[in-house]
């Protein structure tokens, strides 16, 4: 029987992110992003890591963009460095055209191929200068002018050629992690130990309300002045689990999950795309410590209509609520989380990451809850995982990632899902990611990518995950599967797509 049927012109491909893959950080006229800043700290606070060679993408992204053409991708989602273009990163700073022309390099690369640039402006790499300048996101009128400025800078030069665009990648993750735990670039928190400024229980909430306004003026920008020409989209990729109840009998494990999600999405999507205050539960538990739009705010955040809802979705959760009242450093929503319910359930089977489980039936019900709430179509900018006990294999055992297959197919199957049986209509899907990469605070260990990277040599092998999503989505179009039934081959032979493939692209 033929699979359950994606929409027409579903749009797939795979993503990465600046600083996790170009490495050549100090080249053509680049300048130090907070990413560079935080890991070079001593001690470390990224196992050791940093992203000064990443995988040497700025010089091996012809190679790069091979693959792409390989796996059959129709897009490819990837970052800008906001350091390249604009070094100093202000909006009265010099523009660099060495680093404007690296990514002209990279977009007629793709288009030649066939494969259309999904840019993202910032995915968490502020030009280090910024920072020291004014506070960086910390300073919400700065930092909204010159994120709009340098949103301009690439609508005017590529825009020509780009024709969807994501604003911010995970604003929650850039705060929370930044500002509050202090586990991502700058590292600012009052709760942590390695953490020498901060203040959590306040600068996330503003470095929340500055990426809202950035994103903002952003969209606003497109849609007045590049839109009517360009007639390209945007949107911007929020970050956010499922939960559901720990005890699905108990009221208040139930509001709980609510609140949880609330915390998490709503936090940007109720001013993003429904143009309203924060979501109440927030307002009610952070009181005057969450910044207020002002009159002129709700202005501008209603000149940003966008296109697309980008999620990055990873995983689902069980919530608890929490007796009492919350900490002034909960950003949570007073819940606990937790990976089983009360019966002792999993939420899913365990990837290599601590934090990530396979949930593809909960990740149905986050698309149509998403859906529901803010009405846009779903682009997925992010989903993927690494394999159980990836990070300790070879080559050899890296690419047979069987556990990655079956994470897509599944997540891919809840897709169909959604669409033809609760009306939710996903346009996308980018997996993350085109190929191992640099994990943040995690290093090099976690491996995403369907592409294994040796970071000795640098040399990239297809894994047979990339090599089968092609069919995968292939089997769901709509129009194939009326046109013949051929398409409607057992799966299993891809193995020997697999290692054919892999010979060419030993040869890229
Ligand atoms: C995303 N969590 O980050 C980022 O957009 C990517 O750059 C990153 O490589 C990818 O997901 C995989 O982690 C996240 O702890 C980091 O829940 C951490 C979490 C979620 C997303």
């Amino acid at each position: 029987m033929a699979p359950l049927p994606l929409p027409p012109n579903f749009n797939w491909g795979f993503a990465t992110a600046s600083y996790q893959i170009e490495g050549a950080v100090n080249e053509d006229g680049r300048g130090p992003s907070i990413w560079d800043t935080y890991c070079h700290l001593e001690p470390t606070r990224t196992k050791g890591a940093n992203g000064d060679i990443a995988c040497d993408h700025y010089h091996q992204y012809e190679a790069d963009v091979d693959l792409l053409a390989l796996y059959g991708a129709k897009s490819y989602r990837f970052s800008i460095a906001w350091s390249r273009i604009i070094p100093l990163g202000g909006r009265d700073d010099p523009v660099n055209e060495a680093g404007l022309a690296f990514y002209d390099r990279l977009i007629d690369s793709l288009l030649h191929r066939g494969i259309e640039p999904w840019v993202t402006l910032y995915h968490w790499d502020l030009p280090q200068e910024l920072h020291d300048r004014y506070g960086g996101w910390l300073n919400v009128e700065e930092v909204q002018l010159d994120f709009e400025r340098y949103a301009r800078l690439l609508f005017q030069r590529y825009g020509d050629r780009v024709k969807h665009w994501i604003t911010l990648n995970e604003p929650w993750i850039q705060s929370i992690f930044g500002y509050s735990t202090g586990g991502n670039a700058p590292g600012r928190s009052s709760t942590n130990p390695q953490s020498t400024a901060g203040d959590s229980t306040t600068e996330p909430w503003i470095t929340g309300k500055a990426q809202i306004m950035s994103h903002a003026r952003a969209v606003a920008a497109y849609n007045k002045d590049f839109r009517p020409s360009q007639k390209g989209q945007i949107g911007v990729s929020l970050n956010g689990d499922f939960y559901e109840p720990w005890d699905k009998n108990d009221p208040r494990d139930q509001e709980a999950c609510e609140r949880r999600m609330e915390f998490h999405i709503g936090w940007f999507a109720n001013p993003m795309f429904l143009h309203q205050d924060y979501p109440k539960c927030m307002r009610d538990q952070l009181g005057d410590r969450l910044p207020r739009f002002s009159p002129s705010d709700f202005d501008i955040l209603r000149q940003a209509e966008c296109d697309f809802y980008g999620m990055n979705y990873y995983t689902s959760q069980f919530a608890r609520h929490r007796p009492g009242p919350a900490s002034d450093t909960d950003y949570v929503g007073n819940v606990d989380e937790l990976q089983s319910n009360k019966q002792g359930e999993p939420v899913g089977t365990e990837s290599g990451l601590h934090w990530l489980r396979s949930c593809p039936g909960m990740f149905r019900k986050h698309l149509t809850r998403v859906y529901d709430l803010y009405k846009k179509p779903i682009v997925i900018t992010e989903n993927g995982c690494p394999c159980p006990g990836e990070d300790k294999m070879s080559r050899e055992e890296s690419v047979n990632d069987l556990y990655r297959q079956e994470y897509f197919a599944d997540h891919i199957e809840s897709i169909a899902k959604a669409y033809n049986e609760d009306g939710t209509l996903v346009t996308g899907y980018f997996a993350w990611s085109l190929m191992d990469n640099l994990e943040w605070s995690d290093g090099y260990g976690p491996r995403f990518g369907v592409t294994f990277t040796d970071y000795e040599t640098l040399e990239r092998t297809p894994k047979d995950s990339a090599l089968m999503l092609k069919d995968m989505f292939a089997r769901r179009d709509p129009r194939r599967q009326t046109e013949s039934h051929e398409m409607d081959y057992a799966s299993g032979a891809n193995e020997h797509v697999g290692a054919g493939l892999r010979s060419q692209a030993s040869h890229l």
